[in-house]
């Protein structure tokens, strides 16, 4: 039988509409916010210290740890030491019975890991610190990562 209209109410008028592109707005505001805070503070260093360089030379070694309690991987691609006029990421080898150490020219931390660099493992070298620091005093240390985030942090110069 033809005829029969059937009206259904519509969810979608136009003021209903309006108020579920307002929502759904809020809605990617809050997500893209949240991301962004946990992309700022998803990283952190604790416990840095800088060898100093032993006497008559100019290159230091700094450890630290670092933590990424962010939701992805991170890559760190850079290093910067105040003082030095260079610094590098390195890790230590063993091969052949040796131990070597390499350059990295990055490093990636998985979500919710922490990667220790420390003796016989991951360092990073400050080449030509001319005027060492003191012993006992502040140093800046600068990581810099793929997607541009730089952390800074104070390495604590103690002699080697
Ligand atoms: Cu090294």
């Amino acid at each position: 039988m033809a005829g029969r209209a059937i009206s259904w109410p519509n969810p979608l008028s136009p003021g209903s509409r309006d108020r579920m592109r307002v929502l759904w707005l809020f809605f990617l505001a809050m997500v893209l916010t949240s991301e962004m805070v946990l992309a700022e503070s998803g990283l952190s260093v604790s416990n840095a210290q800088l060898r100093l360089p032993l006497p008559g030379q100019t290159t230091a070694v700094v450890y630290l740890q670092l933590t990424n309690e962010s939701v992805r991987e991170r890559r760190l691609v850079g290093v910067s030491v105040a003082g030095a006029k260079a610094a590098e990421l390195h890790q230590h080898v063993h091969a052949d019975g040796m131990m070597r150490m390499r350059r990295l020219q990055q490093l990636n931390v998985s979500a919710g890991k922490q990667v220790d660099f420390q003796p016989g493992g991951y360092h990073i070298m400050a080449f030509r610190m001319t005027q060492p620091p003191t012993a006992g005093s502040q140093v800046p240390v600068k990581l810099i990562f793929a997607d541009g985030q730089v952390l800074q942090t104070l390495a604590t110069a103690k002699r080697m």
